[in-house]
């Protein structure tokens, strides 16, 4: 596979998320639509309602099925607006859908969502996963069968109203030398409904063992979260938001700390970038979005796919648009 190949070319889907499930490949995305609403930096135009469940068995060449959708905004008992981007895990023959939504005070919350099939439909709980809050959750299952959630996501996000899990009275986004704001992670329980612990900061290490800054705009974390496993070690990667990179970086176990690598894919047209890496049939691919086919409309992304490569040292090559 030499070049990019889009997906959905027949509407906007963006923040994919991909696993393989029964042997083929799916992916979950967020559903973009044109609502009106104008862009602002908390992402009001990003008012999303339902989701799409796609499949596929060949990355290069394959028809994208659509299965239809398998969620929407009013089917969730607690929802206010704004369907972000969600992840499935697998369980016990059974699949879990986590969703980042406001709900009726403008607060993002994780929800949770069961079906039966990789395919959906998925039924949603009555109630957000307690304890949770901001957005982008993904979900990384170990070789031990343990479910850790990565999630968070600042400024829309709302990621800087938090400290150590609790609500802050006045959102704080650090500055200058201050530790950047970490994504979190957390285990999740047996049932896969809700969180087995407290979360954690997902730290981030410079080349001398320190925390990335909150200045240090091309490499600190700032939404997008996902996380894969390659020749035994954890690789975290994520977007850096307002400098619009996808970076990685390595750990030795699913709670780093994890030492930052570098660049996976330089920016791509439109202000968002969100990724998922997986493996299929031998071969490794990053899916993405971007916002070519919308003629830059930064809420009418369109899905993409490549093919990633590593170095013999584990290093991912980074992809080159241009
Ligand atoms: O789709 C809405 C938001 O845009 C996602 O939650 C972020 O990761 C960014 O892609």
């Amino acid at each position: 596979m030499n070049t990019p190949r889009y997906l959905v070319p027949g509407d906007y889907m963006a923040d994919p998320a991909v696993h393989v499930f029964e042997g083929r490949l799916y992916i979950y995305p967020s559903h973009d639509r044109e609502s009106g609403i104008p862009e602002n930096d908390n992402g009001d135009h990003f008012d999303m309602a339902d989701y799409h469940v796609f499949s596929m068995d060949d990355v290069a060449h394959g028809l994208v099925q659509d299965h239809g959708v398998v969620l929407k905004v009013a089917d969730i008992p607690w929802a206010g607006r704004q369907l972000w981007d969600c992840d499935v895990a697998c369980k016990g023959g059974r699949y879990y859908m986590y969703f980042p939504l406001k709900d009726r005070n403008d607060i993002f919350r994780i929800g949770v969502a069961v079906a039966d099939s990789p395919r959906g439909p998925f039924t949603p709980m009555p109630d957000p996963v307690r304890g949770s809050y901001s957005i982008d959750p993904a979900v990384f299952t170990d070789h031990d069968g343990a479910c850790y959630m990565y999630f968070g996501g600042l400024w829309g996000g709302q990621l800087q109203r938090y400290r150590e899990n609790k609500a802050l009275e006045c959102a704080v986004l650090p500055q200058g030398d201050e530790p950047a704001l970490p994504s979190r992670v957390v285990r999740l329980s047996d049932d896969m409904l809700g969180f087995a612990e407290e979360p954690r900061p997902v730290v981030i290490l410079d080349e001398d063992g320190k925390p990335l800054k909150a200045a240090d705009n091309d490499r600190r974390f700032f939404e997008a979260s996902w996380m894969h496993g390659y020749q035994g070690r954890y690789y975290f990667s994520y977007s850096t938001g307002d400098t619009h990179r996808i970076c990685y970086a390595i750990g030795d176990n699913p709670y780093g700390p994890f030492v930052y690598q570098g660049l996976i894919l330089p920016p791509v047209v439109g202000w968002t970038t969100h990724h998922s890496i997986v493996v299929y049939k031998g071969r490794w691919y990053l899916f993405y979005h971007d916002c070519v086919p919308s003629g830059g409309k930064t809420w009418l992304r369109s899905l993409k796919v490549t093919q990633l490569h590593y170095d013999d040292q584990g290093r991912i090559i980074p992809v080159c648009e241009f």
